[in-house]
């Protein structure tokens, strides 16, 4: 259905659908359609209102695809999903346009759900998207304001459009603002959650595995969980992580520094605290086989391998 909703318009088929292959996790179609289950379990579904919760689960993945196209764009990267990136084969303008594309194609079938609420939580999402990045462009000198900072941005890149699309499912399959408060939470603290697990990964996993180089983050100049945490053992960090890891030998010294620290054990423990506030959240909702799946998830997001 995806790929028709792009390709039936664009005049560049090839590209619009070079994401759409199947390769992706779909992960937050997957946490969308069990939370929208799960919510429904509390009333009767229509279905008017199961055909809004599925768009709500194909924007989110549009609007997930469309962000990396532009992320590519951005951080200048060869590969994802362990194919060429748009902007290698297409160049940077392609992948622009392209990526805006998908948003627009995402955004028609937000309005065409018709409902007022859902589009603007979904639009806080796009907001919070360019924000997240614009966080990740700028650093805190401060290194009492480094962790908060580090915290919020993962919200922002990633965890708001999980936590988002969760609410916009729970609104159209439930009228109790409780509900809604719930599937916001679980989304959140599950959002945020993968992000930190992403960021264990980029140390832990090789590059064949992520479909994307290993120790990409560092080599962008990002401090993320694991370094945040390995410079409270190792102070040394510091100077490196203020220079973003710009000098010859850095990214390496400080890859050497996270490997000898607790970093990634702290990092996966605080992704695991997360996982546990998103299981206290979501079995306030009634017992459902979805409401149990979606526990069982959490335990997938801190296994994950890729
Ligand atoms: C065009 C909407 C839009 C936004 C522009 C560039 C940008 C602002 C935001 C970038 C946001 C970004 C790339 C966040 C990273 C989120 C993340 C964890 C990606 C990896 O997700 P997976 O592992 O990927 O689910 P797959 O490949 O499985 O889909």
């Amino acid at each position: 259905v995806l790929q028709e909703l792009l390709v039936s318009k664009a005049e560049f088929t090839d590209i619009c659908s070079y994401y759409f292959d199947g390769k992706g996790k779909a992960i937050r179609p997957m946490i969308v359609v069990l939370m929208a289950r799960a919510c429904n379990a509390h009333h009767n579904d229509s279905r008017e209102m199961l055909l809004g919760q599925r768009s709500i689960a194909m924007i989110a993945e549009m609007i997930h695809t469309a962000s990396l196209v532009h992320d590519d764009v951005l951080d200048d990267s060869d590969t994802r999903r362990g194919k060429t990136t748009v902007n290698r084969i297409w160049g940077e303008r392609m992948a622009i346009l392209v990526g805006d594309f998908i948003l627009s194609v995402s955004s028609m079938a937000l309005a065409r759900i018709g409902n007022s609420a859902v589009v603007s939580i979904l639009s806080q999402v796009i907001e919070d998207l360019v924000r997240g990045e614009f966080m990740q462009l700028g650093s805190k000198d401060d290194e009492s304001e480094r962790f908060a900072h580090y915290l919020e941005k993962t919200f922002k890149k990633t965890a708001s459009l999980i936590a988002n699309s969760c609410k916009a499912v729970s609104i159209l399959g439930s009228s109790d603002p409780e509900v809604h408060e719930i599937a916001y939470q679980y989304g959140k603290n599950v959002g945020i959650a993968f992000q930190l697990i992403d960021d264990v990964l980029d140390f832990t996993s090789c590059a064949n595995q992520l479909g994307k180089p290993a120790a990409a983050d560092l080599k962008l100049g990002l401090a993320t969980g694991p370094v945040l945490f390995a410079c409270q053992q190792f102070p040394e960090l510091n100077a490196l992580i203020m220079r973003r890891f710009s000098l010859a030998g850095d990214v390496e010294r400080a890859w050497q520094y996270v490997l000898q620290s607790d970093g990634v054990q702290q990092t996966t423990y605080l992704a695991q605290q997360y996982c546990n506030e998103a299981i206290r959240q979501i079995s306030k909702l009634q017992p459902s086989p979805e409401r149990n799946a979606l526990i069982q998830l959490t335990e997938i997001v801190l296994t994950r391998e890729k």
